[in-house]
């Protein structure tokens, strides 16, 4: 019979939130540690997602049910993890860049950075400079994770990380981007701290440069 916390990774991975909140529910009641069960129920399930995405096992579909899933679980456990003060890995502050209004592909990672134990600040799509300098100011972030998903909106991305500059906060946060038409040659040119080109490999990036920070 395998454990709770076992049996709860393999919920994450099925998308199957009904029973990964029973689950969740069981193990506080075997009284398990909050950052136990998050660590090791609720993480290595979404990990294997991140796995099986990359290697085109899994579709967005079945990883934004997924997403829902761990954030379902996260839901019960946040309250007891910032009661206990538990540290979470760092804090993302995520938006689609000014003029663009895609934002399926920023929740996607917004929703596995979650889950591989970041605070996400989602402010949105059609974002401009001004308010990712403003949530730089309100949240102090480890990162920044902007998304573009046209052609003529990835220059805003340039533009944006210009002005957080000109603000002076440049050295306070890593910079990332990626989206369809942004590659890492792009993400060089404009300065940025480094390029994802899916989800997994967007939440890879930020634990590098969070421990890095
Ligand atoms: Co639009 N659209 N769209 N659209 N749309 C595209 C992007 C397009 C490629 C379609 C096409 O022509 N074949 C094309 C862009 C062409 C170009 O610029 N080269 C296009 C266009 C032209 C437009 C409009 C201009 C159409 C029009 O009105 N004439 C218009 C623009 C509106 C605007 O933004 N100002 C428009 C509008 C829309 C809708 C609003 C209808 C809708 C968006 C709804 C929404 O997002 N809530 C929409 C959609 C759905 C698409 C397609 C079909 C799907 C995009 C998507 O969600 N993919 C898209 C065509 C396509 O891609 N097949 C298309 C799924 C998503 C999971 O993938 O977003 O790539 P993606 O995210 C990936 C990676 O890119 C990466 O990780 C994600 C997951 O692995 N990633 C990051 C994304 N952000 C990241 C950030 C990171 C790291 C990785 O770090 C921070």
């Amino acid at each position: 019979m395998s454990s709770v916390l076992e049996r709860l990774s393999t919920a994450v991975i099925a998308g199957d939130a009904e029973n990964s909140v029973k689950l969740v529910h069981r193990a506080l009641d075997k009284g398990m540690d909050p950052k136990d069960i998050l660590d090791n129920g609720l993480v290595p399930g979404m990990d294997e997602v991140g796995i099986r995405f990359r290697r085109g096992d899994m579709f967005v579909p079945e990883v934004l049910m997924s997403a829902d899933t761990m954030s379902a679980g996260l839901d019960i456990l946040r309250p007891l993890l910032a009661a206990a003060g538990t540290q979470l890995i760092g804090t993302v502050v995520l938006g689609t860049v000014k003029g663009d209004l895609h934002d399926i592909g920023k929740n996607l990672v917004g929703m596995m950075a979650e889950g591989a134990g970041f605070e996400v600040i989602d402010i949105g799509f059609n974002v401009p400079p001004e308010r990712f300098i403003d949530a730089i100011k309100e949240h102090q972030p480890n990162i920044i994770g902007m998304s573009a998903m046209l052609t003529t909106t990835m220059r805003a991305m340039g533009h944006t990380i210009r002005a957080i500059e000109e603000a002076g906060l440049r050295d306070k946060v890593k910079i990332i981007v990626g989206g369809a038409p942004v590659d890492a040659e792009f993400a060089t040119r404009i300065t940025a701290d480094g390029y994802g080109s899916n989800a997994p490999s967007a939440v890879e990036l930020c634990k590098s440069l969070a421990s890095a920070s």
